[in-house]
């Protein structure tokens, strides 16, 4: 569904918060997450960047393209081409963080495999499974931008360092 259901709302707990350099900032709760188009990923093994351990293989994720999430929240646009220098980082519960740019998620294919996921293996998750889950399905190691609990997208505008 393209209609938004998000609420511009303060934060409730267990939901995800669009804010920053958006255009406005929007929460959204599994039921809101729910509304629109899902996308099923396919299966992979987590493996760890850091000491390549593999953790497990995981099933078939579904969830919402990170892309429509920041659509509903409005890509900065106070100067002509600022959306191009953006940067989102988004940031779990316990304070751990990945970052995404402007141009992998809409400008190149990674994006289109970017997910919100509430779903595994046909099995709602639950906040003890991590829920929500943002997960990058085209990295080649998969368990950093596999981010539990994922509690706020940040849009921030990058400039120039002087
Ligand atoms: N919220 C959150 N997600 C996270 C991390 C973290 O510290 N916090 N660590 C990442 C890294 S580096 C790894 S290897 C895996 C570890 O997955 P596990 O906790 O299921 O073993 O989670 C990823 N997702
Ligand atoms: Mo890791």
């Amino acid at each position: 569904m393209d209609s938004v259901n998000a609420i511009a709302s303060p934060r409730v707990d267990g939901a995800l918060v669009l804010a920053g350099r958006f255009q406005r900032s929007v929460t959204f709760g599994v039921e809101q997450l729910r509304q629109y188009d899902s996308v099923l990923a396919t299966p992979f093994d987590l493996r760890c960047y850091t000491t390549n351990r593999f953790i497990r293989s995981v099933e078939p994720y579904r969830g919402v393209l990170l892309t429509t999430l920041i659509t509903e929240a409005g890509l900065p646009d106070s100067v002509p081409g600022e959306f191009k220098r953006t940067v989102f980082v988004a940031v779990g519960r316990d304070g751990y963080i990945v970052t995404f740019s402007w141009h992998e998620l809409f400008n190149t294919p990674i994006g289109e495999s970017v997910l919100v996921a509430y779903e595994c293996g046909g099995r709602a998750l639950d906040a003890e499974d991590g829920a929500p889950i943002l997960f990058s399905g085209a990295d080649i190691l998969p368990a950093p931008r596999h981010v539990k609990r994922l509690a706020r997208i940040e849009a921030h505008v990058l400039g120039a360092m002087a």
